[in-house]
């Protein structure tokens, strides 16, 4: 086991679309491992591959109240969209930024499991919102993204600030 460097934003790994996985064998799996690992560590209930300059297409999840249920996706995919819904999102890629982004309410999506097998299944709320904003990330897209420009304006002086605040210390 080993806890990843996150990439923060403005890193431009970040935007790097990620492969799909040909085969599921010991290094996917114990890529999720570490994946887990770092996520638990950094209090998040998802992570990307993307986010810790990997760029395969894997997820890891776990929005259990007991974070005790974690999911691993491989080539996680949507298949069918419904509703929607506006729920107020952060990014352990974008530390102390909390903004509401409008998703789909429900979604069927499907991924391969760590034993290879292709699943199929649905979601709605947290675990909804929480895979959609993964895939995203695989596909270089941040939660910013959706921002209005006035919103995304003030967030780039607010990283600006920080930066120069850094580079003094
Ligand atoms: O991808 C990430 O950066 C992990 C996010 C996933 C996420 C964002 C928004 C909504 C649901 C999931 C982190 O877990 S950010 C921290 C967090 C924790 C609980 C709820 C919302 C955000
Ligand atoms: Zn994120």
């Amino acid at each position: 086991m080993a806890k990843l460097e996150v990439l923060h934003f403005p890193d431009p790994r970040l935007r790097k679309k990620a492969v799909p996985v040909e085969t599921v064998d010991s290094n996917i799996r114990s890529v999720a491992e570490d994946m887990l690992e770092t996520m638990y560590d950094e209090s998040g209930i998802g992570l990307a591959a993307t986010q810790v300059n990997i760029q395969k297409r894997i997820v890891v999840i776990d929005v259990s109240e007991d974070r005790d249920a974690p999911v691993i996706l491989v080539n996680p995919t949507i298949i069918a969209v419904e509703g929607v819904e506006q729920m107020q999102e952060g990014c352990l890629s974008v530390p102390g930024y909390y903004d509401d982004v409008e998703r789909a309410e429900r979604i069927k999506y499907s991924y391969v499991d760590l034993e290879g097998q292709v699943i199929e299944a649905e979601a709605d709320g947290l675990k909804s919102v929480c895979i959609q904003h993964e895939i995203d990330h695989l596909d270089g897209k941040l939660f910013i993204d959706y921002l209005s420009p006035l919103k995304r304006q003030r967030l780039m002086k607010k990283i600006e600030k920080q930066e120069k605040l850094l580079a003094q210390a």
